[in-house]
């Protein structure tokens, strides 16, 4: 039945919290009753701080010139990479093609407000925050380590290592956006997972260039541009977290240190996404011998781990 439809919308949410088991009129009705009574107690609506925070310029350019450039990346990247065919270019090709995939939704999630709340943080008060960045993350993150692995010649366990605790770096960020109740747990949560990120590090820093050492010059020469790149740019987060408006708030409380904040992580953004993509499909496009499946230089398999 059509929400307007049912003689009893108006009561819905009071019949909800009243008696929704109720079984007077039978079963079947009164599960409608609650579907409907939970529909209307939804939040349909933006909260005020919410649409107050999209409607700030600085705050949704830091949004919307993102989903433009992923957007030209997306189609860029896909017909650049058009006429690879051998397998092993091709899944370095799709993971990363799916980096921008993955941020235009992340982007229009946010900048439509599906992915932005208000929590009221004890100790704080309302915070505005922007988590759909920190849920996404889980999905762009493991897509840039699996290119970037397999650039590297990596062995299926090293790359689910540090695919696995990337994971475990973005969700515990997240938890530590979502913590409400003391600020210290939101700290706590920032440590657990910057812990995660320490093994990511060590993977990047340690594992991957031995592996990588022992493939083609050309190889090499990309996998150390790309790993750089990625350390740095990777480390620029955290600290963008601790400084800005989920940490030490110091580029203001109000709607313009929530725009500043949001622009410094679509700046680094550009770099960890756009620039890595581009230089690794570009690269990729011409498959170059050492790059292929037949390819087996230093390759190691699961049994060399
Ligand atoms: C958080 C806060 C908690 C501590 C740490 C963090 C690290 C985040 C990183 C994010 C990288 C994101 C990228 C996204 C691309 O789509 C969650 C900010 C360590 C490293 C590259």
């Amino acid at each position: 039945m059509p929400f307007s439809a049912c003689p009893n919308a108006g009561h819905m949410p009071q019949a909800v919290y009243s008696y929704p088991f109720d079984v007077r009129n039978g079963t079947r009705m009164n599960v409608l009753h609650s579907l409907a009574g939970a529909i209307a107690t939804a939040p349909l609506q933006l909260e005020p701080p919410v649409r107050e925070a999209l409607s700030n310029p600085l705050l949704s350019s830091s949004l919307w010139v993102m989903i433009a450039l992923m957007g030209v990346a997306l189609v860029a990247f896909v017909y650049m990479g058009r006429d690879v065919e051998d397998s092993r270019v091709r899944l370095m090709l799709v993971a990363t093609i799916g980096i921008p995939a993955v941020s235009i939704s992340s982007y229009f999630g946010l900048a439509s407000g599906l992915t932005i709340g208000v929590f009221d943080v004890a100790g704080r008060g309302d915070v505005v925050t922007l988590w759909g960045r920190y849920l996404t993350w889980t999905f762009s993150t493991p897509l840039i380590l699996l290119a970037l692995g397999l650039l590297a010649g990596s062995s299926p366990t090293k790359i689910g290592t540090a695919i696995v605790f990337d994971v475990l770096m973005c969700v515990t960020g997240l938890a530590a956006v979502f913590t409400t109740r003391a600020v210290w747990m939101r700290w706590f949560w920032f440590l657990l997972s910057s812990a995660f990120f320490v093994v990511v590090l060590y993977v990047l820093l340690v594992e991957w260039p031995q592996d990588a050492a022992e493939q083609s010059s050309d190889v090499q020469g990309l996998f150390d541009t790309l790993r750089t790149l990625t350390i740095v740019l990777w480390v620029g987060y955290p600290v963008v977290w601790a400084l800005g408006s989920e940490g030490l708030v110091l580029f203001g409380s109000g709607v313009t240190g929530l725009a500043i904040t949001s622009w410094l992580y679509s700046l680094l953004d550009v770099g960890a996404k756009f620039v890595f993509a581009f230089l690794l499909v570009r690269f990729l496009a011409n498959e170059p011998e050492s790059t292929r499946s037949g390819a087996t230089t230093g390759r190691t398999t699961m049994a060399d781990d």
